[in-house]
C-alpha cells in the first residue's frame, strides 16, 4: 500500500491507510502523519543537497584542471604556411610581421576558451624530422595550410599531415593515450587564389583518415585573425571529447 500524494493545497494529508499499511510507525502516528507533501518536500530537498554536492566537484574537477598544466598544442606545416603569424595573433592579437623560424617558438596563450602551450616549429623540409620529438607531447596540433599555394605544394602538405597522423597513431598506441585531435587550419583564405574549405578537405584527402583519427578543418587569415577564435573553438572542443575518451593524459 502506498503512501498517496495529498491532492489538497492546504497540504491536508492524504495518509492512505489499509490492512498492510505500514509506511507510518508509531512514532509517526503518534506527531504527525507524514503526507505526500512532506515526502515530496524531502526527496526534493535531497535532490538540491545532491547538485550542490554535484556543482561543488564539477567545480573542484574544473579548478584542478585550470591549475594542472595547459595542454600542449604543436603548429606544425609546411614552411610559410603562416604558422608563426598565426602563433603571434593568438598570443598579442595582432599582426606581428614575422622571419623565417630557426628552431622553434613557443608562447603561453589562451584562446578558445583554453590556455594553451603552443610550440611553433619550423616547417623547410631539412626540419621536418624534428616535428616528431614535438608532436610525441602534443596534446592538440594545428596542421597550418596555405589554402593559395599551387598543387604540388599541397600534396607536400597532404603527405606531411598523412604521416604525421600515422606517426601519432603509433605514438599514442605505446603511450596507451587517446590520439591528439589535428585542427587544419585552412590559411591565407583572403588571397584570391585561396581554395574553399571543401577544395581543401579534398585536396589534403582528410576523408581518407582514419575514423579513430579527430580533426577538423578551419578557414582562417592569420593577418588579419579571422577565423582563427572559431578554429581555436573547434580544437578545444575536439581535445575535451577526446580527453573524455581517455582521461589519462599519457
Ligand atoms: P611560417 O611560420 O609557417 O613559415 P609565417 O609562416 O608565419 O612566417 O608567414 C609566411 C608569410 O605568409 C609571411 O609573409 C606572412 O605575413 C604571410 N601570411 C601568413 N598568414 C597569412 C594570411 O592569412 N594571409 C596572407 N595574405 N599572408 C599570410 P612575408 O611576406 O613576411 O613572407
Ligand atoms: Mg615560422
Amino acid at each position: 500500500m502506498a503512501v498517496g500524494r495529498s491532492s489538497g493545497r492546504g497540504g491536508q494529508s492524504e495518509c492512505v491507510r489499509g490492512a498492510e499499511h505500514n509506511c507510518c510507525s508509531d512514532h509517526h502516528t503518534a506527531h504527525m502523519p507524514l503526507s505526500g507533501n512532506d515526502l515530496w518536500g524531502l526527496v526534493t530537498e535531497a535532490m538540491g543537497v545532491c547538485r550542490v554536492v554535484a556543482a561543488a566537484r564539477a567545480g573542484l574537477a574544473g579548478l584542478a584542471w585550470l591549475m594542472a598544466d595547459p595542454p600542449q598544442l604543436v603548429l606544425v606545416g609546411l614552411d610559410s604556411s603562416g604558422k608563426t603569424t598565426a602563433l603571434l595573433r593568438l598570443k598579442y592579437g595582432r599582426y606581428v610581421n614575422t622571419v623565417p623560424t630557426v628552431g622553434f617558438n613557443c608562447e603561453r596563450l589562451r584562446s578558445g576558451g583554453c590556455s594553451w602551450v603552443a610550440w611553433d616549429v619550423g616547417g623547410a623540409e631539412r626540419v621536418r624530422p624534428l616535428w616528431r620529438a614535438y608532436t610525441r607531447g602534443a596534446d592538440a596540433v594545428l596542421f597550418v595550410v596555405d589554402s593559395s599555394s599551387a598543387a604540388d605544394r599541397l600534396e607536400e602538405a597532404r603527405h606531411e599531415l598523412h604521416v604525421l597522423v600515422r606517426r601519432q597513431a603509433t605514438q599514442s598506441a605505446a603511450l596507451r593515450r587517446s590520439r591528439p585531435p589535428v585542427l587544419v587550419l585552412a590559411n591565407k583564405q583572403d588571397l584570391p587564389s585561396a581554395r574553399s574549405p571543401d577544395d581543401m578537405i579534398d585536396a589534403l584527402g582528410l576523408a581518407d583518415l582514419p575514423p579513430c583519427q579527430p580533426w577538423a578543418l578551419a578557414p582562417a587569415c592569420a593577418v588579419t585573425g579571422e577565423g582563427l577564435p572559431e578554429a581555436m573553438t573547434d580544437l578545444r572542443r575536439l581535445f575535451i571529447k577526446a580527453r573524455r575518451t581517455n582521461p589519462s593524459r599519457g
